[in-house]
């Protein structure tokens, strides 16, 4: 029997990009980077990385430059960081979804610290902004049942108990993720398949009708997603990162322009962030091994490399690892 096991954490060992996985032990990531990482609102975005073994936080603050560590939970459970904005003041909230019963716990900047249940062990927790009033809430991909379940919980969260929408997508072993990819400011569902490198795109615009999908073939198995809008123009662009070649592979949403670069190594982890705020994501990213974290600037044609003294283990926060075995 196959299961399956969502976890932002437990990467047991490193480095995760053997090519010779076998099928039955896949590893995929799903970025959360397009949901922004930017703990003091300044509009560039914060490094975190993710220790699961201790539930610690490690993060760098824009505003001042200094670093953070910050221990959430005791470590007997686990916990998945699912950051984003939930109480739309702008401040990215430290919010997360413990795996084996499906509660979400937020540590929200205008509000407080608010728990509530949704999904269960085998679930993904994906932020999604059914409604576009750029607020997020919080809502599950099933991948057991192939199925959404979307919720427009904002503000007071524990409060709110409207029945949750459904939404059919997606198969097991999918990568899941919402984004706005046609652009009307509500999140899109989308879901990738590594079998055929299709993503699946269920549409807000359409009244999320799985019927009216789009079906878009870019990308094949081993790639690791990575989308988030790359070139500013309110639309999220489907991107992925070829390990073996390191290479990036862009389909611009808007342009629907392609585009191939070459940054990071073999054993990294790949992600998006703003760092300087010109509206344009940088491509990073986290070499556990070295421990840095390599960014590419492509506006400014820059590369830089940080070394951070974290703990083994660590992971981006931002990552999802959606372990199948
Ligand atoms: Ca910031
Ligand atoms: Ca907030
Ligand atoms: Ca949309
Ligand atoms: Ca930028």
């Amino acid at each position: 029997m196959k299961s399956i096991f969502v976890l932002s954490l437990l990467l047991l060992t490193l480095p995760v990009w053997v090519p010779d996985f076998r099928k039955d032990k896949m590893t995929v990531f799903a970025s959360l980077s397009y949901y922004k990482c930017d703990f003091d609102a300044d509009k560039k975005e914060d490094l975190a990385l993710w220790h699961p073994k201790t539930n610690t936080l490690y993060f760098q603050l824009t505003s001042d430059g200094k670093f953070y560590e910050k221990k959430f939970f005791d470590a007997e459970l686990n916990y998945s960081p699912v950051f984003a904005d939930y109480d739309g003041d702008g401040k990215t909230d430290f919010a997360f979804y413990q795996v084996e019963s499906g509660q979400w716990i937020f540590y929200l900047s205008k509000e407080g610290l608010q728990k509530t249940f949704l999904g269960g062990i085998s679930d993904i927790p994906i932020p999604t902004d059914i409604n576009g009033d750029m607020i997020y809430s919080l809502s599950i991909w099933r991948p057991n049942a192939g199925l959404w379940v979307l919720t427009e919980k904002t503000k007071s969260i524990q409060s709110d108990d409207s029945e949750p929408e459904i939404i059919p997508e997606g198969n097991f072993q999918d990568s899941a993720f919402s984004g706005d990819y046609d652009g009307d400011g509500k999140s899109d569902l989308i879901v990738w398949r590594p079998d055929d490198g299709y993503w699946h795109v269920v549409r807000s615009r359409t009244g999320f009708d799985f019927e009216q999908s789009d079906h878009i073939q870019h990308g094949k198995e081993w790639d690791i997603i990575v989308p988030n809008d790359y070139d500013n123009d309110g639309r999220c662009d489907l991107v992925f990162w070829r390990p073996s070649e390191q290479t990036w592979y862009f389909l611009y949403a808007g342009s629907q322009n392609q585009n191939q670069i070459k940054f990071g190594e073999k054993n990294d982890i790949p992600l998006s962030a703003d760092l300087d705020s010109d509206g344009s994501p940088e491509l990073i990213t986290w070499n556990a091994v070295k421990k840095s974290w390599n960014i590419l600037n492509l506006k400014k044609h820059e590369s830089n490399s940080y070394k951070w003294d974290v703990p083994e283990g660590c992971i981006p926060a931002v990552s999802i690892i959606q372990k199948y075995e």
